[in-house]
This record gives C-alpha cells, structure tokens and sequence, in this order.
C-alpha cells in the first residue's frame, strides 16, 4: 500500500502524518507532496526521514493507491487528474470538488457507503464545523427526522492554518507587552477578541461558511432540513465549538437520546451539569472523538433539544476523517 500526503507541510498535511502513525496505517511506503516552496523539507515517520517532492503534473502518482491532499481547492482542481490517472483514490480535504454531484462527500460515522460511488475516484472531506455537527446529529436523525438545525459556532485559530495559530499567539504575546497587534489572516485583531465572520459574505447576507454547513450537511445527511447557521471565530488554537438547536418530526425523550449518542463510535457524551462536566476546547485539542453535552429540551419548543458540542479542528475536522475514510475503504476491500 502506497499513499501520498498532497500539502505535506501545512497544519493538516503534518497531522496526516501524526495521524497515520497513531492509528498504524497500514501503509508500506509513504511519499511526501508539496509546493515548490516546502519542496526539500524534512519529516519523520516510523523512524525515517522523508523528503518533500514537488507536486508536478508527471507520473508521481503511478503506483499511490490512496493520496490524502490538503493543498488548497485551486490546487486541488489542478493536479486532481495527475493524481487519479493512474487509479489512485483522492481523498480531499478542500471545497473544490464538495458540492460536485459526482463526488462523495463523506463522513464515516454517518455515511460511509457514499465513498464506494466515486466515479472520479475522488472523495470529499467535509469542512470541519460541518464534520463535528453532523457526528452529533446522526443518533438524533435516526430516532426522529430532523426538520431543521440552529447552530452558532465557535471556531478556533486552526480553521486559517497553521499561520492563523500563530498569529493568535503571536497576537496574544503583542497584546500583552501593550504592543499594536499584527494582523493577517483574520479581518481583525482575534486576541482578546471574537470575530463574526469566517470566509466571504454571500448575497444572502450569510458567510461561505455558514452556507457551507447548510450544503455539506444536506448532502451528507441525505437530507432536505434546512440548517441555519452563525460561524464565529474565537481566539482559542485548535478545536471548534457548537451549540445547537435541532428540531425533530417527533418530540425526543432526552434520555433515549443521550443513550443514542453514547452508543455512536466516534462520539462521546460528557453531560453531568450538576459536576460541571461539559466539553471544553482546552481539554479537546488533540483528541480524536467529538464530545457533546450540555443535552437538554429545548424551553421554546417542545419537538427541539439542544446540545453543545467540542472537536479538534485539525483531527476529526480534517485529517483524521480523512484517513478515517481511507480505513473504511480498505475495510471494504477497495483499495487493493
Ligand atoms: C475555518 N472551517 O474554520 C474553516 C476552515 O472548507 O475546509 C476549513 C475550510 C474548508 O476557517
């Protein structure tokens, strides 16, 4: 088994390398991708050293069975047909192909069986504020249909890269020696700040984001409800938050929904008020599951409930789902 890593210096590039090797991928050899600018760089994996090579349209991709890119959509478009000439599997974790009708977007835990129609042998990865969602919405949608989803999120620095950490740290420094902040990658100062727009505003006055969960979850849910959504960024590194509002065709016993939840793999309920038990980015960051609670009706409608959920940005948000579905395909003797 061959696989590439497209993008192989960036945030989520270097945690596909983290996360091959914590979940023992069974790969036999690994093969390191980038720009001409990481071209060169240097990564461990298994004890050996790997170099970057330039990603160029030539026969690299030959013998890759599955190649994990996370390089930029436009990237993506471009080398999309260098990569899966030869038959290797694209799983990518951009927007550029996401809402492609021949195209499956896929998270494992809630629609697995859509990676094994890929007629372009590509796969999206979700955005990561719609992965954690629609993890928590699955039990709920399995007991009663969901009719439509409020959520208002709290995204961390990592949603930008590895460049958007830094510069919340290094705005954080800045602010602190009383220093004017540096700004680039967010539309203003995040230290000690939150901001309310992620991604560009659309005609309907949403952000690319917002509408992004509304899309995403649509097609991954298989599902008409509507999802309306407020995206935030927040100045913490590398885990999104979210509360949500969701209401159901058939009003939901809290109990039976919360046993649901705990019974899902992937998804764990941490939910005792009375203890001060609830998930927190803080303690989230670096860890695999999406965590939900806070689970409570919801006072202004008896066939709503609503929930608060945690997962790590650059993990279960990008690369863990990611190599998560390239798990499954093997699982399903797709990939040779
Ligand atoms: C953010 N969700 O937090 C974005 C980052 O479509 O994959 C991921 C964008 C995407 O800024």
């Amino acid at each position: 088994m061959k696989v590439a890593v497209v993008g192989a210096s960036g945030a989520v590039g270097q945690e596909f390398l983290k996360v091959l090797a914590e979940r023992n991928f069974p790969l036999d050899e690994l093969v390191l991708f980038g720009s001409g600018r990481s071209a060169g760089n240097e990564y461990e994996f298994r004890g050996k050293k790997l170099v970057v090579k330039e990603l160029k349209h030539n026969d690299d991709f030959k013998d890759i069975d599955i190649a994990l890119t996370s390089a930029g959509a436009s990237i993506s478009k471009e080398f999309a047909d260098t990569i899966t000439k030869y038959g290797a599997i694209m799983i990518d974790n951009s927007s550029a192909f996401r809402y492609d009708s021949d195209v499956p977007l896929v998270v494992p835990e809630v629609n697995p069986e859509d990676a094994l129609v890929r007629p372009r042998n590509i796969i999206a990865n979700p955005n990561c504020s719609t992965i954690q969602m629609v993890v928590a919405l699955k039990p709920i949608n399995d007991l009663s249909k969901i009719v439509r989803v409020h959520v208002a999120t709290y995204q961390a620095a990592s949603g930008a890269g590895a460049q958007g950490i830094a510069e919340l740290e290094t705005q954080i420094q800045q602010v602190a020696k009383g220093e004017e902040p540096t700004i680039n990658k967010f539309p203003y100062q995040l230290a000690m700040n939150i901001i309310p727009q992620i991604d560009v505003f659309l005609e309907n006055d949403y952000t690319k984001e917002e509408m992004k969960m509304n899309w995403e979850t649509k097609k991954i849910m298989h599902t008409d409800a509507e999802v309306s959504a407020t995206c935030i960024r927040i100045p913490v590194a590398r885990a999104h938050s979210e509360a949500v509002w969701v209401e159901t065709e058939n009003a939901l016993d809290i109990e039976v929904v919360k046993a649901e939840m705990e019974k899902l793999e992937g998804l764990t309920v941490l939910d005792n008020p009375s203890q001060k038990v609830y998930p927190m980015p803080l303690f989230v960051s670096g860890k695999d599951d999406v965590y939900v609670g806070r689970i409570r009706k919801d006072v202004s409608n008896p066939k709503s409930l609503t929930f608060w959920c945690v997962g790590d940005q650059i993990k279960k948000g990008a690369a863990l789902n990611a190599v998560q579905i390239a798990e499954w395909l093997i699982k399903k003797g797709e990939v040779k």
